[in-house]
């Protein structure tokens, strides 16, 4: 695909002046975000002309008990691209941050906006819900939170839960969750599509919505609802900081040597090991390099992952869920099926034996710290966390 297959397009020319942007930049958007759903060639086309040219699917924006960052998190981008691709490829019809209206005309205008596209409406859902003493703890147009999800939900096309607060509970779950605050499938009762994160990345709930609008159908999940194409890795298999991790080289505390040279975060706490996201791939912000939690030196708190984020203190030591090579290595131990063949088996070979490797350098490597001039820092660390 080439920007000269449209051109002439006369949807691509509207387009370009909805959006304020070349052909050429949203082109290299759609084929950025087919490449992270892993998407066969072509389909970076088949998004482009359904983003200039379907119907936008009607979109409904529930809040409850959150702090509005995912919706931030949308709005926010550095760089202005994103936020207007979202808001054109979606006809937000009730959303209560960025409506004008208030009270009844917004209460007004979801109701609408519901009948007229009965059935065909996408419910998103931000913040979790609070179920205790009949949900109280959160009313909105004199609905408690619980009401008005499963009314919105009963006609929804598809329920999406943004956030983790939606996805799993997120922070307002945190123990003692005195308001019984859950997410909206255990709500609705049934695994529905979500996007964790706090905030979740913008870009995986664009690539959701235009999966959607491109193919008629939401992209693949996982058991738990997340997208395959977000969720499927570890950060630790992507990260910028993992060659340090395998060669046993870690920051022990913050403004230290290894901190400044920019070492594995382990050992402060990093949750990459134990957190699936793309964090690292796909970064935040339109910012360029490193801008994401771990490329700024903190390490990551695990905010997509139930039982991670707001659950273990932020500078245990992380739970090391597997050996996995890191994804720059070729292939992964994918499922290579029964009618593998033979090169695919000897590649699955291979990269059994090279976790194998990484696991048995890894156990090796975790025990030891790249001597620093800081050898104080090292010991109050050993205190801290003995490893
Ligand atoms: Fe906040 Fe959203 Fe966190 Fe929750 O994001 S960024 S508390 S996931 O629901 O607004
Ligand atoms: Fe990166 Fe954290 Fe893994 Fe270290 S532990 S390699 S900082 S994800
Ligand atoms: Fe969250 Fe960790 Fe990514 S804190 S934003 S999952 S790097």
């Amino acid at each position: 695909m080439n920007e000269n297959s449209f051109e002439n397009d006369e949807s691509m020319l509207a387009l370009e002046k909805r959006l304020g942007i070349s052909r050429r930049s949203f082109l290299q958007m759609c084929a950025a975000m087919a490449a992270t759903m892993g998407l066969p060639k072509g389909a970076e086309a088949a998004m482009a002309k359904a983003v200039a040219t379907k119907k936008r699917p009607s979109v409904i924006w529930l809040h409850f008990q959150e702090c509005t960052g995912c919706t931030e998190s949308l709005l926010r981008a550095e760089h202005p691209t994103l936020e207007k691709l979202i808001l054109d490829v979606i006809s937000l019809d009730y959303h209560e941050t960025l409506f004008a209206a208030a009270g009844h005309q917004a209460e007004a205008a979801r109701k609408s906006a519901m009948k007229a596209n009965k059935g065909k409406y996408i419910l998103v859902v931000e913040g979790a819900i609070p179920t205790r003493d009949n949900g109280i703890y959160c009313k909105v147009g004199g609905q408690t939170a619980i009401e008005m999800l499963k009314e919105c939900a009963a006609d929804a096309a598809a329920v999406i839960a943004i956030g983790s607060c939606s996805s799993w509970g997120g922070m307002p779950s945190t123990p003692p969750n005195p308001t019984g605050a859950k997410s909206a499938g255990e709500v609705l009762g049934k695994v529905i599509p979500n996007i964790p994160g706090c905030p979740p990345n913008p870009y995986n709930f664009l690539s959701t919505v235009v999966h959607f609008l491109t193919f008629g159908k939401l992209p693949d999940v996982d058991d738990i609802g997340r997208p395959k194409f977000a969720y499927s890795r570890l950060i630790h298999e992507n990260c910028e900081r993992r060659a340090h991790f395998d060669g046993g080289r870690f920051a022990l505390e913050f403004g230290d040597e290894g901190h400044k040279k920019g070492y594995c975060l382990y050992k402060l706490g990093c949750k990459g090991p134990e957190t699936h996201a793309n964090c690292p791939a796909i970064l935040f912000g339109d910012v360029g390099n490193a801008s994401w939690p771990v490329g700024t030196g903190h390490p990551c708190i695990g905010c997509t992952e139930k039982g991670i984020a707001f659950a273990k203190p932020i500078h245990a030591l992380a739970e090391l869920k597997s050996v996995r090579p890191p994804a720059g290595f070729p292939g992964i131990i994918e499922d290579q099926g029964k009618g593998a063949s033979t090169g695919a088996l000897i590649l699955a070979a291979a990269v059994a034996g090279a976790a194998a490797g990484a696991g048995a350098m890894m156990a090796k490597n975790l025990g030891k710290n790249v001597k620093l001039d800081e050898g104080d820092a090292h010991k109050k660390q050993e205190e801290r966390n003995p490893s």
